[in-house]
């Protein structure tokens, strides 16, 4: 994507993020049906198919070329991340949104020929829009966050983490080294939405984020921000992620990276 191009697509898409979040702050009282998923607790309501939709709509008509990967099926099936692909979460924390009115955000990741261009997390209620350009750096509103260039041991760090990764009957990680993990840090966090605690990574007021089963569209623009500010993001197995299916993840500072993996996760498959 040439400069001119990536500006264009980046002014575009931060227009429809901020009336998206807007739409949704006007409707955030209004009675609504909620349905469930993949089980009881995988939550879905019709804002966010409308808030999809809406992305899915001026994509088409505005880059009829660019394709679409959002969590809803309102995009297209990609099976190979060429050209410009939007990957896009319509509401990230789902369940905040129905429980708690707040603590959720719009994600949209726009990747071309499968590198990260720009993100943008926007947390609706709080009104406040993480960017980030590749190479550009990353964005809090209009102010740039610093790089992540201080080292914290982790016996000072405070990482993101879902109680779930505790139980001993979780599929995908050895819970012993979890709870080795967790005596070891600070303190853990769990805001119960993927894009934001990328973004609060990226912002520094977290040193990590660990999870076991992300999709493409919870991670597409948190790990571009978290990048742009010197943060290291893989699979927890140290892997590149692949933007296609689901994975671990491992966003963090760069010291304590390698240590977390190497030291705590052990992965079950
Ligand atoms: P969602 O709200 O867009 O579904 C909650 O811990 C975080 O995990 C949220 O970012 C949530 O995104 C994500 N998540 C991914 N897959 C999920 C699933 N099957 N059920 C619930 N949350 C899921
Ligand atoms: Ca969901
Ligand atoms: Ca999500
Ligand atoms: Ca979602």
């Amino acid at each position: 994507m040439d400069k001119k191009m990536k500006q264009e697509v980046y002014d575009q898409a931060k227009t429809w993020i901020l009336e998206a979040g807007e739409r949704i702050r006007e409707k955030i009282d209004a009675p609504r049906s909620i349905e469930t998923k993949s089980n009881p607790n995988d939550l879905v309501t019709e804002m966010d198919q409308e808030t999809e939709e809406f992305f899915a709509d001026r994509i088409k008509e505005t880059y009829p070329k660019h394709f679409l990967l959002g969590e809803e099926g309102f995009g297209d099936e990609i099976e190979e991340m060429k050209g410009t692909v939007w990957i896009v979460d319509p509401i990230d924390g789902t369940m905040n949104f129905v429980h708690q009115k707040r603590n959720f955000a719009i994600s949209i990741g726009i990747y071309h020929e499968g590198i990260g261009e720009i993100g943008f997390i926007y947390n609706v209620m709080e009104d406040v829009l993480y960017s980030a350009q590749k190479g550009q750096g990353a964005f809090k509103n209009d102010q740039q966050l610093p790089t992540l260039n201080q080292s914290r041991p982790l016996e000072q760090s405070i990482l993101a983490l879902n109680t779930t990764w505790m139980l001993p009957e979780n599929p995908h990680v050895d819970h012993t080294g979890m709870e080795r993990l967790v005596k070891k840090l600070r303190s853990t966090r769990s805001y119960g939405s993927a894009a934001l605690e990328f973004a609060f990574v990226a912002e520094g007021i977290l040193d990590g984020y660990l999870t076991m089963t992300l999709m493409p569209w919870d991670y597409a623009a948190g790990a571009i921000l978290v990048q742009e500010v010197g943060g290291t993001v893989t699979r927890a197995d140290k892997q590149e992620l692949d933007l296609l299916n689901q994975t671990t993840v491992l966003a963090s500072r760069v010291n304590i990276h390698d240590e977390i993996i190497d030291g705590y996760v052990d992965l079950k498959k």
